[in-house]
C-alpha cells in the first residue's frame, strides 16, 4: 500500500477520499477562528505523503543559463530573511458539491470547507530566484510577449515516478508585491507532513494547485510545467464544454481565483429556532483583490471592510466593520474576523 506512510490526522476533518488522502474542516469549525488550525486545515492531496528525512533534505533552483543551486533546509533558513504572510488557500474544488447540485462536476465532492487561512513563513521565492542568477530582465529576450514561469515539482510520485508539478508566471514569483514563499512554517509550527513538509510553495491570492508541497525543484523556464496539473486540470471552461468534448490545450490554467464567499451556520436545511438568528460565514477573493461587500438580508453587519483576501464573520451580531483591525492586516492576504 504505498500510502501505509501517510500521517495520523484529526478525527474531526470530513474526509472525501482516503488514498490519496483529501479532507475538509466541518463549516462550523472552519470559522471558529480566523487563521484555521494546522490540524483542521483542509488536505488535497493527489498522491501518497512523502516521507522527508529533513537532515538530508535538498531543494534544487534552476536558474537562467544553466546556474543552480542545492540548498539544504538549514541553508534555505539561514542565507535568506524570513518573511511571513497571512495567506488564504483555496483549491479549485471549493464548494463542487453545490456546483453539482445545477449540473453534474466531475472531480472530488468537496463542500465549502475546501479552503482555509494560516500564517506562512519561509524564505521569499523572489530572493531564491535572485540567488540563483534571475535578473529582473530574465525572460524579457524572447523577442514576444510570451511570458516566462516558475516550475515546481514536488517529492510525491505516481507508480511511473512523475512527481506532482505546477508552475506560476516568473513576473508573479520575482514581484516583492505578491509575497510568493517557499514556505518552512504554518501558524507558528514547521509545516505538518500533509501539507508539504519540510517546503512548500505558498502564492497567495492563485488557486492551491499551484502552491506545491514537499517541494523538490524549482526550475526557471520559457514554457509552463509540462504536469499534468498544469497541462491538463485545473483548467476552466465554458458551459457547453464536458468531459467527452474538452480540449485542454485551448484554455489557460487557472491562477487567480475570482471572489468567493459561502455561509458556514447554519447549514442548508437546518431547523432554526423563531427570531434573531446569527448567520456565519466567509468571504475572500483571489489576486489580493478587496472584498468591498458582503449582502444578506438586511445586510452583513457592519457593512463594509477592507479585507484584501479572507474575512469571516456574522451577519446580523453587529460589529462586522470594527472587529478586525488593519495591524492585523497591512498589506497582506488575510482579512479579519467579525462578529
Ligand atoms: N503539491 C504536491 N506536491 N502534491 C499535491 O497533490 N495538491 C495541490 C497543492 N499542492 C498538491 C500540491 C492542490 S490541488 C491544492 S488545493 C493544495 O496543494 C492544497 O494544499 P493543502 O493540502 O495544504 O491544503
Ligand atoms: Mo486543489
Amino acid at each position: 500500500d504505498p500510502f501505509a506512510g501517510d500521517p495520523p490526522r484529526h478525527p474531526a476533518l470530513r474526509v472525501n477520499s482516503w488514498k490519496p488522502f483529501n479532507a475538509e474542516p466541518p463549516p462550523e469549525l472552519l470559522t471558529r477562528s480566523f487563521l484555521t488550525p494546522n490540524e483542521l486545515f483542509f488536505t488535497r492531496n493527489h498522491l501518497p505523503v512523502p516521507s522527508v528525512e529533513p537532515g538530508s533534505y535538498r531543494l534544487r533552483v534552476e536558474g537562467p543559463g544553466g546556474r543552480s543551486l542545492s540548498l539544504s533546509l538549514a541553508e534555505l533558513r539561514q542565507r535568506f530573511p524570513k518573511h511571513e504572510v497571512t495567506a488564504t488557500l483555496q483549491c479549485a474544488g471549493n464548494r463542487r458539491s453545490e456546483m453539482s447540485r445545477v449540473r453534474p462536476v466531475k472531480g472530488l465532492a468537496w463542500d465549502i470547507g475546501a479552503i482555509s487561512t494560516a500564517r506562512w513563513g519561509g524564505a521569499r521565492l523572489r530572493d531564491v530566484l535572485l540567488a540563483a542568477g534571475v535578473g529582473d530582465n530574465t525572460g524579457d529576450d524572447t523577442g514576444d510577449d510570451n511570458e516566462w514561469h516558475v516550475c515546481f515539482e514536488g517529492l510525491d510520485a505516481d507508480a511511473s515516478g512523475t512527481p506532482y508539478g505546477a508552475s506560476i508566471p516568473l513576473k508573479r514569483a520575482l514581484s516583492a508585491e505578491a509575497e510568493v514563499l517557499l514556505a518552512y512554517e504554518m501558524n507558528g509550527q514547521e509545516l505538518p507532513r500533509d501539507h508539504g513538509f519540510p517546503v512548500r510553495v505558498l502564492v497567495p491570492g492563485v488557486v492551491g494547485a499551484r502552491s506545491v508541497k514537499w517541494l523538490r525543484s524549482v526550475a526557471v523556464s520559457a514554457a509552463e510545467s509540462p504536469s499534468h496539473w498544469q497541462q491538463k486540470d485545473y483548467k476552466g471552461f465554458c458551459p457547453s464544454v464536458d468531459w467527452d468534448s474538452v480540449d485542454f490545450g485551448a484554455a489557460p490554467a487557472i491562477q487567480e481565483l475570482p471572489v468567493q464567499s459561502a455561509i458556514t451556520e447554519p447549514r442548508p436545511g437546518a431547523a432554526v429556532p423563531a427570531g434573531e438568528l446569527t448567520v456565519k460565514g466567509y468571504a475572500w477573493s483571489g489576486g489580493g483583490r478587496e472584498v468591498v461587500r458582503v449582502s444578506g438580508d438586511g445586510g452583513w453587519a457592519g457593512g463594509v471592510g477592507e479585507l484584501m483576501g479572507w474575512g469571516i464573520g456574522e451577519i446580523g451580531g453587529g460589529k462586522w466593520g470594527n472587529e478586525w483591525g488593519m495591524g492585523e492586516m497591512g498589506n497582506e492576504w488575510g482579512g479579519g474576523l467579525g462578529k
